[in-house]
């Protein structure tokens, strides 16, 4: 028989949680950062090097991954962890979030969503069955509902009807996915920021049961002060037995206060983008490795990281090669950035097993306050 996809809760520290879900693929320590991978590569790495960063999982995208190169030439090429060779855990995206940000001409209605390609143009149709069809045709360990998530500025009465079409949406992709042992498919809650809408979305679909729950559009435009008062209570409506996802999020005091209010999972593009732009992220805060003053810099990005770009470059490389628009920039930049990120998920899983996230929490907003210097 085949293995199954677990989770179990070793500790808690106030509202954060230290876990770790256990699939055929592997395991996966929570809290946990996802390095996203869209179109079946982690930007400017190799995929041994995000492994050697620390992460256990990578995000896929649904969206990307059928347009191109599709989903049948993934499977009949062996399935997505083959093509683009990483056997740790993969969690796909469903593609709806996607399609309203990155497509053309999208009709949306009950059964789905029609949209033409950003890559060619060609016209598509996604619904919550061809979305479960898709991402197991990828081989997704971890598979995403087909949903929907409103563009802002959205009034409350259009973030309702669009919380109970993803609803509806989510009971056929329950349906749709069916019963596959050592594969899971997680629900995603909407309702904006608004506390009843929540927890409507939250029961629905809890009723429907799932392996795990992410928490959908936030990090869309709100704030952080939002997003946060979102998740002083959102969570608190998920079963307290199932790990909980944050969907795109997002900076690194972001994480750490989602983590504190009880998230297990999260993905975000911005170690892997910024380190591409030369932003570096480090303890003191981001660095622009653009900027003058590091030029005859001879110090490596961080004294104490043991990352390659920080052991083997001084900063005014690492300028230069970004001036020159050399790639090893972004591969260098790129590798750091993971690196920290997962140092940062380490600090924080060690911090609550000792029952000291408070005085780690304490700690990290310090070293920013120093700013980088
Ligand atoms: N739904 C899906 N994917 C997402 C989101 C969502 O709400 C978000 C919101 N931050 C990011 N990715 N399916
Ligand atoms: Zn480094």
């Amino acid at each position: 028989m085949a293995e199954k996809f677990s989770f179990q809760l070793m500790a808690t520290d106030g509202k954060a949680r230290r876990g770790v879900i256990r699939t055929p693929r592997g395991e996966i320590r929570t809290p946990a950062f996802m390095p996203v991978g869209t179109a079946a590569t982690v930007k400017a790495m190799m995929p041994e090097s995000v492994a050697a960063t620390g992460a256990d999982i990578l995000l896929g995208n649904t969206y990307h991954l059928m347009l191109r190169p599709t989903a049948e030439r993934v499977d009949r090429l062996g399935g997505l962890h083959k093509f683009m060779n990483w056997s740790k855990p993969i969690l796909t995206d469903s593609g709806g979030f996607q399609v309203m940000s990155l497509s053309d001409l999208r009709k949306l209605t009950e059964e789905g969503v029609t949209f033409k390609s950003h890559v060619d143009g060609s016209r598509h149709f996604l619904s919550p069955e061809r979305s479960m069809e898709i991402q197991r045709l990828l081989g997704s360990d971890i598979v995403m509902c087909f949903d929907e998530c409103p563009a802002l500025p959205a009034d409350e009465k259009r973030v309702a009807q669009s919380m109970r079409l993803s609803m509806r949406w989510a009971q056929r992709s329950r349906d749709a996915f069916g019963d596959r042992p050592g594969h899971a498919l997680f629900g995603i809650m909407q309702g904006g920021v608004t506390p009843e809408l929540r927890e409507e979305s939250a029961k629905a679909l809890v009723e429907i049961g799932f392996d795990g729950y992410a928490v959908g559009g936030l990090a869309v435009g709100e704030g952080q002060e939002a997003m946060f008062g979102v998740l002083d209570y959102a969570p608190d409506f998920l079963p307290q037995d199932k790990p909980r996802y944050l969907m795109g999020v997002g900076k690194p005091d972001d994480i750490v206060g989602a983590v504190k209010r009880g998230i297990d999972m999260m993905d975000c593009v911005l170690p892997s983008r910024s380190g591409r732009t030369g932003q570096a992220w480090t303890r003191h805060g981001m660095v622009n490795i653009k900027n003058a003053r590091h030029q005859d810099d001879p110090r490596p990005l961080d004294e104490d990281c043991t990352c390659p770009a920080c052991r083997n470059y001084s900063r005014a490389y690492l300028h230069h090669v970004f001036r020159a628009k050399e790639m090893i920039c972004g591969m260098l930049l790129t590798w750091h950035n993971l690196h920290y990120y997962q140092e940062l998920m380490q600090g924080m899983r060690d911090a609550i097993e000792a029952g000291r996230f408070a005085a780690w929490e304490a700690e990290f907003h310090a070293q920013r306050a120093q700013g980088d210097i």
